[in-house]
Protein backbone atom coordinates (compact mmCIF):
# COMPACT_ATOMS: atom_id res chain seq x y z
CA UNK A 1 0.00 0.00 0.00
CA UNK A 2 1.41 3.35 -0.71
CA UNK A 3 2.44 5.56 1.91
CA UNK A 4 -0.54 8.72 1.34
CA UNK A 5 -3.03 5.19 1.66
CA UNK A 6 -1.55 4.40 4.67
CA UNK A 7 -2.32 8.18 5.83
CA UNK A 8 -5.84 7.91 4.51
CA UNK A 9 -6.17 4.44 6.28
CA UNK A 10 -4.54 5.88 9.97
CA UNK A 11 -1.90 3.18 9.56
CA UNK A 12 0.35 6.03 9.40
CA UNK A 13 -0.59 9.25 11.51
CA UNK A 14 -1.17 12.82 9.86
CA UNK A 15 -1.83 16.27 11.37
CA UNK A 16 -4.95 16.77 9.79
CA UNK A 17 -6.62 19.87 9.01
CA UNK A 18 -9.72 18.63 6.63
CA UNK A 19 -11.62 15.67 5.98
CA UNK A 20 -14.39 15.02 3.43
CA UNK A 21 -16.07 11.63 1.96
CA UNK A 22 -13.46 11.72 -0.45
CA UNK A 23 -10.33 14.10 0.36
CA UNK A 24 -8.74 14.57 3.44
CA UNK A 25 -6.03 17.35 3.82
CA UNK A 26 -2.80 17.34 6.23
CA UNK A 27 0.06 18.93 7.17
CA UNK A 28 3.49 18.46 5.28
CA UNK A 29 5.80 16.66 7.35
CA UNK A 30 8.60 18.40 5.51
CA UNK A 31 6.60 22.15 5.16
CA UNK A 32 8.08 24.39 2.63
CA UNK A 33 6.29 27.65 3.60
CA UNK A 34 4.80 28.94 7.34
CA UNK A 35 1.81 26.72 5.96
CA UNK A 36 1.88 23.92 4.03
CA UNK A 37 -0.75 21.23 3.70
CA UNK A 38 -1.21 18.65 1.17
CA UNK A 39 -5.17 17.57 -0.23
CA UNK A 40 -5.23 14.13 -1.53
CA UNK A 41 -8.63 11.76 -2.84
CA UNK A 42 -8.93 9.16 -0.11
CA UNK A 43 -8.92 6.79 -3.78
CA UNK A 44 -5.74 5.85 -4.98
CA UNK A 45 -4.67 7.98 -7.99
CA UNK A 46 -1.16 8.33 -8.96
CA UNK A 47 -0.58 11.79 -10.07
CA UNK A 48 -2.96 13.95 -12.42
CA UNK A 49 -1.66 12.33 -15.35
CA UNK A 50 -3.79 8.98 -14.29
CA UNK A 51 -7.11 10.92 -14.01
CA UNK A 52 -9.36 10.26 -16.44
CA UNK A 53 -12.80 12.20 -17.59
CA UNK A 54 -14.39 10.38 -14.68
CA UNK A 55 -12.39 12.07 -12.12
CA UNK A 56 -13.37 15.08 -12.97
CA UNK A 57 -15.76 15.67 -10.04
CA UNK A 58 -13.08 14.02 -7.61
CA UNK A 59 -10.46 17.16 -8.85
CA UNK A 60 -13.23 19.32 -8.01
CA UNK A 61 -13.48 18.11 -5.08
CA UNK A 62 -9.57 18.55 -4.23
CA UNK A 63 -9.73 22.06 -5.17
CA UNK A 64 -12.34 23.34 -2.97
CA UNK A 65 -10.82 21.33 0.16
CA UNK A 66 -8.31 23.63 -0.72
CA UNK A 67 -9.66 26.72 -0.53
CA UNK A 68 -11.04 25.59 2.49
CA UNK A 69 -7.98 24.67 4.37
CA UNK A 70 -6.56 28.59 2.93
CA UNK A 71 -9.84 29.99 5.03
CA UNK A 72 -9.37 28.03 7.76
CA UNK A 73 -5.83 28.50 8.25
CA UNK A 74 -6.24 32.35 7.78
CA UNK A 75 -4.81 32.65 4.17
CA UNK A 76 -7.63 34.36 2.51
CA UNK A 77 -6.34 37.77 2.49
CA UNK A 78 -3.20 37.37 2.09
CA UNK A 79 -2.90 34.90 -0.38
CA UNK A 80 -1.73 31.32 -1.05
CA UNK A 81 -0.28 29.00 -4.35
CA UNK A 82 -1.98 25.86 -4.77
CA UNK A 83 0.30 23.22 -6.65
CA UNK A 84 0.68 19.71 -7.90
CA UNK A 85 3.54 18.08 -8.77
CA UNK A 86 3.45 15.98 -12.04
CA UNK A 87 6.26 13.21 -12.59
CA UNK A 88 9.98 13.17 -12.75
CA UNK A 89 10.88 16.65 -14.10
CA UNK A 90 8.15 18.57 -11.78
CA UNK A 91 9.67 16.73 -8.35
CA UNK A 92 7.31 14.27 -7.87
CA UNK A 93 8.26 12.17 -4.82
CA UNK A 94 4.93 10.33 -3.77
CA UNK A 95 3.05 8.62 -6.42
CA UNK A 96 -0.29 9.02 -4.77
CA UNK A 97 -2.31 12.73 -6.43
CA UNK A 98 -1.79 15.39 -3.90
CA UNK A 99 -2.27 19.15 -4.04
CA UNK A 100 0.39 20.97 -2.17
CA UNK A 101 -1.65 24.28 -0.35
CA UNK A 102 1.10 26.64 0.51
CA UNK A 103 0.74 30.42 1.90
CA UNK A 104 1.92 32.79 5.22
CA UNK A 105 4.93 34.02 3.28
CA UNK A 106 5.53 35.57 0.18
CA UNK A 107 6.56 33.45 -2.86
CA UNK A 108 8.79 33.97 -6.37
CA UNK A 109 7.71 32.94 -9.56
CA UNK A 110 8.37 31.13 -11.81
CA UNK A 111 9.13 28.20 -9.11
CA UNK A 112 12.28 26.85 -9.77
P1 LIG B 1 5.93 15.86 -3.96
O1 LIG B 1 7.37 16.20 -3.96
O2 LIG B 1 5.09 16.85 -4.80
O3 LIG B 1 5.66 14.42 -4.34
O4 LIG B 1 5.42 16.08 -2.47
C1 LIG B 1 5.36 15.06 -1.52
C2 LIG B 1 5.26 15.72 -0.20
O5 LIG B 1 4.89 14.74 0.75
C3 LIG B 1 6.56 16.35 0.31
O6 LIG B 1 6.39 17.76 0.41
C4 LIG B 1 6.77 15.72 1.68
C5 LIG B 1 5.44 15.08 1.99
N1 LIG B 1 5.53 13.84 2.75
C6 LIG B 1 6.29 12.76 2.45
N2 LIG B 1 6.09 11.79 3.35
C7 LIG B 1 5.18 12.28 4.25
C8 LIG B 1 4.57 11.72 5.42
O7 LIG B 1 4.81 10.59 5.83
N3 LIG B 1 3.70 12.53 6.08
C9 LIG B 1 3.41 13.80 5.65
N4 LIG B 1 2.53 14.49 6.38
N5 LIG B 1 3.94 14.34 4.56
C10 LIG B 1 4.83 13.58 3.86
Amino acid sequence: MCLFCKIVSRQIPSDIVLETDDVLAFKDVKPMAPVHVLVIPKRHLGSLHDSVPGDAALLGHMLIAAREVADKLGLGASGYRVVFNIGQDAGQSVLHLHLHVLGGRAMAWPPG
